[in-house]
């Protein structure tokens, strides 16, 4: 079981490295880290497990953040509306194209492995269309899929995809952004 302990921090050299691509098919030593990738993201979305193990409730791992200079992330995480949920174990991504409609986090970002206090407001493209290899992580199966993903969560995939980059949010943040719509999640006035 991943904890935080294992979760390397801004200043580690393989945040700052490109991935190298993952071989297919999968073999079982990679598909067992997505699987170990998940679980701590669901886990950290656990009030109970949040509590025992003194997680961050995250809705993104990229392998570099555990040390492992991969091109693979797992993301799980709800749109704004709270109605569908994106949840992706994903392996060689690349995103093919994007809106020119930029957009942000009103709250701005933070990241697992950057300190807590630490957040920025961050532009990305509002959409963002990528082929990927899917893994199913039941049975290992890998599927080559084009994701259009929109908002909220083409945000975490972009700031995951960032890490497979050498990239950190931290790199990419603004004092304000003006003239730019950020994202606006439902209320539950709304409702
Ligand atoms: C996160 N979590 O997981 F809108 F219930 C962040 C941390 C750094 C604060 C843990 C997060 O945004 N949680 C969240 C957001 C909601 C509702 C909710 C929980 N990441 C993942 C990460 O660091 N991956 O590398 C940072 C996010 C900032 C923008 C996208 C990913
Ligand atoms: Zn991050």
């Amino acid at each position: 079981m991943l904890l935080n302990k294992d979760i390397i921090q801004d200043g580690h050299p393989t945040l700052r490295k490109k991935a190298t691509p993952v071989s297919l098919p999968l073999d079982k030593e990679t598909l067992n880290t997505l699987r170990a990738m998940m679980e701590y993201i669901e886990n950290s979305q656990d009030d109970d497990l949040v509590e025992k193990y003194q997680l961050r409730p995250s809705v993104g791992l990229a392998a570099p953040q555990i040390n492992q200079s991969k091109k693979m992330f797992c993301m799980k995480t709800l749109d704004e509306e709270f109605t569908q949920v994106h949840k992706y174990a994903v392996i060689n991504p690349r995103i093919i194209s994007h809106s020119e409609e930029m957009t942000y986090l009103p709250g701005g970002e933070g990241c697992l492995s950057v300190d807590e206090e630490v957040t920025g407001l961050v532009k990305r493209p509002k959409k963002v269309k990528a082929k990927v290899q899917l893994v199913n992580l039941e049975t290992g199966e890998t599927k080559e899929t084009l994701l259009k993903l929109s908002g909220y969560p083409a945000i975490v995939f972009q700031h995951e995809y960032d890490h497979l980059l050498g990239v950190l949010f931290i790199d990419k943040m603004a004092d304000a952004l003006p003239n730019i719509e950020p994202i606006h999640f439902k209320s539950f006035e709304e409702e």
